[in-house]
């Protein structure tokens, strides 16, 4: 008896060494693609984030960066994250107005991330964003940024009548409205169509511009800007349910303390302004009268199209989304 005992004791001890640690056992692997490639500053920023996560997030949640724009076409990694083919997509807004028109209202935000969680803005965002996209809208990761016109030829007033621009769905209403003819492309298109003369011109931030050498072909960056360029973290919603209550905690956490370091973007947005200056990209501006014009015409044209097409929401997100 004595023996059987202590052999049972000896297999049970091995038995619950061999099994594994239950916390262990509930170590989630995210996967995550950006539509933005690996050399933008948006990843730069995103892989610091990531190394954070997983060194404090070892046996709960650790990423796994799957790609950019080589791993997936960057329209599509919208619908990547809805249906579940990866779980976390490093995006903007613009790129998966396939999926809801909404999507590309983040870029009309005034207020910066951080106050729409406080005003309920980013519960809107959710709660559209679980309803219509399948996801959780985790956080914002850039903010303060203008959008500009950058053109190979000038323009005298804010007219572009007679140009043909690149765009995405963040700057199609209005640079029609101005008189351009417009050809959607994903940015790693946009070099070669300036180098054929397929465009004169195209819409970016102020930010960025020479990862993608484009500044060999600008001559010009039309004053003001407009808008608030939006990259931001989406999650596949059944995934976000399928974790447990700590992990969410735990990511969530994460998430808001990487929102929360965007005050980066204004040092980094003045650096970019001087290195194009430096780089002999010429500024073209118009009177303040003109130049108020032109962004209260960017904002009017942008908020008609999207209370057009999401009559219910559109009008909501104005309202959170303004100062
Ligand atoms: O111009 C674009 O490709 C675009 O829509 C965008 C949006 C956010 C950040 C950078 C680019």
């Amino acid at each position: 008896m004595k023996r059987y005992a202590i052999a049972l004791a000896v297999s049970t001890a091995l038995c619950l060494a061999a099994a594994p640690v239950p916390a262990m056992a509930q170590e989630v692997t995210l996967r995550v693609v950006s539509s933005f490639a690996e050399n933008t500053q948006y990843v730069r920023n995103f892989d610091g984030f990531m190394k954070k996560l997983n060194a404090e997030g070892k046996g709960n949640v650790q990423l796994n960066f799957v790609g950019g724009p080589k791993a997936m076409p960057p329209f599509e990694v919208g619908n990547a994250v809805r249906t579940g083919v990866v779980d976390i997509g490093l995006t903007t807004g613009a790129f998966y107005t396939n999926i809801m028109p909404e999507a590309d209202a983040l870029k009309l935000t005034q207020l910066p991330a951080t106050e729409l969680r406080r005003n309920g803005g980013h519960d809107l965002i959710n709660r559209i964003w679980n309803e219509k996209a399948n996801m959780v809208y985790l956080a914002r990761i850039v903010d303060y940024t203008p959008f500009h016109a950058y053109l190979t030829k000038p323009v005298a007033k804010p007219d572009f009548t007679g140009l043909k621009l690149r765009i995405t769905p963040v700057y199609r209403d209005f640079f029609q409205a101005l008189g351009a003819t417009v050809v959607q492309t994903a940015p790693g298109e946009v070099y070669t169509a300036l180098e054929r003369g397929v465009v004169d011109g195209y819409g970016w931030p102020i930010h960025g511009i020479f990862d993608f050498n484009w500044h060999e072909k600008t001559r010009h960056r039309v004053e003001p800007g407009f808008y608030n360029a939006e990259v931001s973290l989406v999650m596949n919603l059944d995934k976000w349910k399928g974790l447990t209550a700590a992990q969410r905690d735990f990511l969530s956490r994460q998430v808001v303390a990487f929102e929360a370091q965007n005050d980066f973007w204004k040092k980094y947005n003045e650096d970019e302004t001087r290195r194009q200056q430096a780089a002999g990209i010429q500024v073209i501006s118009f009177d303040a009268a003109t130049a108020r014009q032109f962004t209260d015409r960017a904002y009017e044209v942008a908020w008609a199209g999207i209370i057009k097409a999401s009559p219910v929401y559109g009008p909501q997100m104005r309202k959170l989304f303004s100062r």
